[in-house]
């Protein structure tokens, strides 16, 4: 990277930051919005109507991302899932999710940079967000590791499964939630698992956060109610009367999001799933030979 880019990014990212925190402040003083009204009007899925869902056809492209998937099998970014712009991605995620203004922009910022294309101008298919170690990693919580399954847009029904079956939360309304705790216990097992059977395994500190942040949205977006998880995990598909759980005016900003993510990071243990790695790659040997 020249010296110019290195120098803009970093003016960016330090102006992004700065533009965080203050909607973290409006966010503290302004009134949440109300049940009903978190999605704009004039979007698709205001009042809860979810433009109709369509599961993808032969030919369409996907990724590993169930959120964006979602938003392409309801037809609230093209179907195909191709020829999305930058642009239109950080409004459209903005208004299904209500994550704030700048993370908005800097994610599909840095899928730009990623992809080195311009953020301004370009467009990208879902299934190239899949480039390994860019955004994509190791042992998520849907996919199994890209060595052993190279498209990353076949979920691994187990795995799913698995989390639906583990939340040991209640929330005030008395639905199933997944937890904080919930989210760090499956999150060190998959790591463990996944570094014992998977012989290219690699997770950088880097791609760890990037790992718990995406899983927090399980928590925060989505509320971890455990019904609407289903929909949107196994069938990437938006419950209908469905609206994010974030209901501040300015969305969820990166400041208050960090919070939940450190909480899921440094709950993780991947020592506790030492015996059941070790029995896993036992497994792995013994359907090999
Ligand atoms: C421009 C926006 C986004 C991009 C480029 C993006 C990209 C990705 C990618 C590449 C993955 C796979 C990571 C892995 O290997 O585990 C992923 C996973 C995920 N993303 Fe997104 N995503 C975006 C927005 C969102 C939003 C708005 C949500 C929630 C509302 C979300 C929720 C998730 C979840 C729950 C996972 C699964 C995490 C896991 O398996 O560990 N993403 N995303
Ligand atoms: C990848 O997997 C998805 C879902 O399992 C499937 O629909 C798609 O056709 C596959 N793509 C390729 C290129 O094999
Ligand atoms: C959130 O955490 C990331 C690293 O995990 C850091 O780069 C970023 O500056 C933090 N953002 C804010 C607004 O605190
Ligand atoms: C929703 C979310 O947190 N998405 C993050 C997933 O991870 C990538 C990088 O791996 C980030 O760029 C996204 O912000």
């Amino acid at each position: 990277m020249g010296l110019f880019s290195s120098v803009s990014n970093f003016f960016f990212d330090a102006g992004i930051m700065s533009w965080d925190v203050l909607l973290t402040l409006l966010n503290l003083v302004r009134r949440k919005r109300r049940i009903g009204h978190v999605t704009p009007e004039g979007h698709p899925g205001y009042g809860g109507h979810w433009p109709e869902f369509r599961p993808p056809q032969e030919g369409d492209s996907r990724c590993s991302c169930p959120a964006l998937n979602a938003m392409a099998n309801h037809g609230i970014i093209s179907r195909s899932g191709r020829s999305i712009s930058f642009v239109e991605l950080n409004h459209n995620i903005r208004a299904t999710y209500n994550f704030g203004a700048s993370f908005c922009s800097f994610v599909p910022h840095y899928a730009a940079r990623m992809l080195k294309r311009s953020y301004s101008e370009d467009t990208f298919d879902l299934g190239e967000l899949d480039l390994h170690n860019g955004i994509e990693h190791d042992a998520s919580l849907f996919r199994l590791d890209t060595a052993l399954e190279p498209n990353q847009s076949t979920k691994h029904v187990p795995f799913i499964e698995e989390l639906l079956a583990a939340p040991t939360g209640k929330d005030k309304n008395g639905n199933v939630v997944l937890t904080t705790r919930d989210l760090s216990r499956i999150l060190g097992k998959r790591r463990a698992v996944a570094r014992a059977t998977n012989k290219d395994f690699s997770l950088s500190f880097f791609h760890k956060v990037f790992g718990s942040s995406n899983s927090s949205t399980l928590l925060t977006i989505f509320g971890g109610r455990v019904d609407d998880l289903r929909s949107i995990i196994l069938h990437e598909r938006i419950p209908d009367g469905w609206e994010s759980r974030i209901r501040e005016p300015y969305g969820l900003t990166m400041m208050h999001f960090n919070k939940t993510v450190l909480a899921v990071e440094f709950g993780v243990r991947e020592k506790d799933w030492a015996e059941a790695a070790q029995e896993a790659a036992r497994l792995e040997q013994t359907a090999s030979v």
